[in-house]
């Protein structure tokens, strides 16, 4: 019988030393968001992030996220960006409008900028619910986008060379055959 096909694998490991990292926190409900800011900071840290290598920014609401998301995304300074905020539901509908146009507006910069960009907003229906995910019950939301803020840098890295080194080099090599 046929050996099974063993598939190359690419991953990104754990490890943020030498990698930098812009972060961007909504003051609105800081005492949610300054608590996932916190762990994001704490998983970069143990990760081996540098202090140098790590530049936050505060927005008023997250409906702003997007915008200081893509903004940061253009100085080319990051292999990863990470947006924070809490979105807590009211008695209007305020709540979806600023959930669904934050999360577009977050997917629409990082597939524009092609920088990974980790969505590390509450969307939550009670404080309580958001308590339980900055640290409680649920564990802390920013502590995990540390981590997928750390991997998705590392993959983004390992493909960018595995580009060159292939499809990269060889669209560059056409492109010369055409001049
Ligand atoms: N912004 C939040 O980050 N969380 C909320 O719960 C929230 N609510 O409920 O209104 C909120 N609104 C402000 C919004 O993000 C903008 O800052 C504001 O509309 C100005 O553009």
């Amino acid at each position: 019988m046929a050996e099974k096909l063993k598939p190359g694998k690419i991953g990104g490991e754990l490890n943020g030393a030498g990698l930098r990292f812009g972060i961007v926190v909504s003051r609105f409900n800081d005492f949610i968001t300054e608590r996932l800011l916190t762990a994001s900071l704490d998983a970069l840290q143990r990760a081996s992030a540098a202090d140098g290598d790590v530049d936050v920014a505060h927005v008023p609401g997250a409906f702003e996220l997007p915008l200081a998301a893509k903004k940061m995304a253009a100085t080319g300074r990051y292999d990863a960006l990470i947006a924070i905020g809490c979105v807590l539901r009211g008695a209007t509908s305020h709540y979806d409008y600023v959930c669904s146009e934050t999360a577009r507006g977050l997917q629409l910069a990082q597939m524009d900028s092609g920088l990974p960009i980790i969505f590390c907003v509450l969307t939550c229906d009670t404080l309580e619910q958001a308590i339980d995910r900055a640290g409680l019950k649920s564990g802390n939301k920013g502590f995990e986008a540390g981590l997928a803020a750390i991997e998705m840098a590392q993959l983004s890295r390992k493909l960018r060379s595995a580009t060159g080194s292939s499809s990269g080099s060889r669209k560059a090599a056409g492109k010369a055959r055409r001049k």
